[in-house]
């Protein structure tokens, strides 16, 4: 701890007392490695506040003592915003021990909580109120809505809900030098001014740190159909997928994506799954429908993918018969992350377009990726009702950090490149952190890059928050 502050310590114990620090490197180790195991740091000291007074406590010092600071939730972000860098002069403050769901309003139809509270004890809490809290990805029992926020979250069923943004009204958020800007407000129209409260969702952890929401609650779906089809070419399932938006309107919840080689991945990978269709398919596609009323459902979706099959627009389709098959279907799809790292390193790359030019997209980079590498190995999957595919491309477990340093850097001009082309965005649901800052820097305009340093400067002009981050 030789870089600390001289009495920083001190202080810091006289905020948060025994229970609210963790100094012991054993006990560090957990919040200096992320979820991928791609990135270890080195922090000064864990300070794990119990509520947003102490949290300010901790900030106050941290301005003070011009002490940076890395904002931690569950620890399951992808871009290595949460991890320290390897200096041991950050501090992480952990928001575990923020997990109190402060008031459920099933009348308002929201819910207020903390920070540190886990995904999944939102989405039960939102049930128990018979309410239903939509945002779902397959960290859901680790992360935080504090991180969901903090990164603005995408999921499984952003095609219907949006992605976090869309499903917080209110904020409150711990700024850089202490102060505590209360924006809890339940309110669906609130037009006083400049949208804080946006200026946070998504800053991970950049600029002051998220202590409490106010989430909306949706009506609760009781009726769900889903299905697994597959088809020649990514192109099919575009067309399959404006056609289900045409005829399923509000009821299509989730439409998503993998390439052959990305299921090949998963079945060689995953304990306890097996291949949903009997044939080989270039790609596949997990479709759910879901409703507050069931008034044919299923036959909606059978109607709809039948048509599909009598126009060869898909070879085979598996439409769900029970609960279990339902849980077998997301369990494949949920296991692509678990996979790519049991197989080998990835270079990840997490992109958006206009649905309408994802299939030139792919054909376009799979080419050029061909040109720079012909046995290149790419994972294709993602969440195609939102135009957001994880064009991920994988190298062997051995691979150096030298030669995978390298490749990422060829790899991400040559995707990148595309997506700027044609209008994309190189960052689309799993945040920058550190692993797309510099790539963030190359594509942002001068004005907008000017922007969004003027926005920092004002908020951390100590610079302490998450430095070596997003900007
Ligand atoms: P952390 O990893 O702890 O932090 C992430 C960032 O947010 C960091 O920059 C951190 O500084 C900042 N931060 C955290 N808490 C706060 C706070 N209270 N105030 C200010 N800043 C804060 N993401 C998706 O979008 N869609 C997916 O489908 C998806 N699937 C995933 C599947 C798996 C198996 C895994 C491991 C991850 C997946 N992710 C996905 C990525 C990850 O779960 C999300 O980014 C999640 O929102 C991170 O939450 P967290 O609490 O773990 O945040
Ligand atoms: C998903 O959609 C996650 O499964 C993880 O966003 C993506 O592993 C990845 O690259
Ligand atoms: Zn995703």
């Amino acid at each position: 701890m030789s870089n600390l502050h001289p009495d920083l310590l001190q202080r810091l114990h006289a905020a948060v007392g025994d229970a609210g620090l963790v100094s012991d490197s054993e006990a560090k180790a957990p919040y200096e490695t992320d979820w991928l195991k791609k990135w270890t740091g080195r922090s000064s000291i864990v300070v794990r506040p119990a509520d947003t007074a102490q949290t300010a406590a901790v900030m106050r010092i941290c301005h003070e003592t011009h002490t940076p600071v890395v904002t931690q939730g569950g620890n399951t972000g992808m871009s290595g915003g949460a991890t320290p860098d390897s200096s041991g002069a950050q501090v992480v403050l952990s928001t575990v021990r923020m997990n109190a769901i402060r008031a459920v309003d099933p009348l308002n139809n929201t819910l207020t909580c903390e920070a540190g509270v886990l995904l999944a004890n939102i989405q039960a809490a939102a049930q128990a109120a018979e309410r239903f809290f939509p945002l779902s990805l397959g960290a859901e029992g680790s992360c935080t809505i504090g991180g969901n926020l903090a990164t603005n979250a995408g999921g499984i069923a952003v095609l219907r809900y949006g992605n976090t943004r869309e499903l917080a009204l209110g904020l409150e958020v711990v700024l850089p030098d202490g102060r505590v800007w209360n924006g809890l407000r339940a309110l669906r129209k609130d037009n006083t001014g400049y949208d804080l409260r946006d200026l946070f969702i998504g800053s991970e952890g950049t600029l002051g740190v998220i202590t409490a929401a106010v989430l909306k609650l949706h009506p609760r779906p009781v009726a769900r159909a889903t299905a697994w089809v597959g088809a020649r070419d990514i192109d099919a399932l575009v067309g399959l997928l404006a056609q289900l938006r045409a005829t399923c309107g509000e009821r299509l919840v989730a439409f998503e994506m993998m390439s052959a080689e990305s299921l090949a991945l998963i079945l060689a990978h995953v304990s306890d799954v097996r291949a949903p269709l009997a044939g080989e398919h270039a790609f596949h596609a997990l479709i759910e429908l879901a409703d507050t009323q069931d008034d044919g459902l299923a036959a909606l979706l059978e109607g709809g993918l039948g048509d599909a099959l009598e126009q060869d627009v898909v070879q085979d389709v598996a439409v769900s018969v029970s609960g279990a098959q339902t849980q077998a279907f997301w369990k494949i799809r949920e296991g692509i992350s678990q996979a790519q790292m049991r197989a080998g390193k990835a270079v990840k790359h997490d992109i958006a377009l206009p649905i309408s030019a994802i299939a030139a997209f792919a054909h376009e980079a799979e080419a050029a990726l061909r040109v720079a590498q012909p046995d290149v190995r790419i994972i294709n999957f993602g969440h195609l009702g939102d135009g957001n595919l994880h064009y991920n491309v994988l190298l062997p477990l051995d691979t150096t950090p030298e030669v995978l340093a390298a490749t990422t850097a060829q790899f991400n001009r040559i995707v990148h490149d595309i997506v700027a082309a044609a209008n994309g965005s190189i960052s689309a649901e799993h945040g920058v952190g550190q692993l797309r800052r510099d790539e963030l820097r190359h594509y942002k305009s001068e004005v907008e890059f000017d922007l969004m340093m003027r926005i920092k400067q004002s908020l951390d002009p100590n610079q302490i928050m998450n430095p070596g981050k997003l900007i």
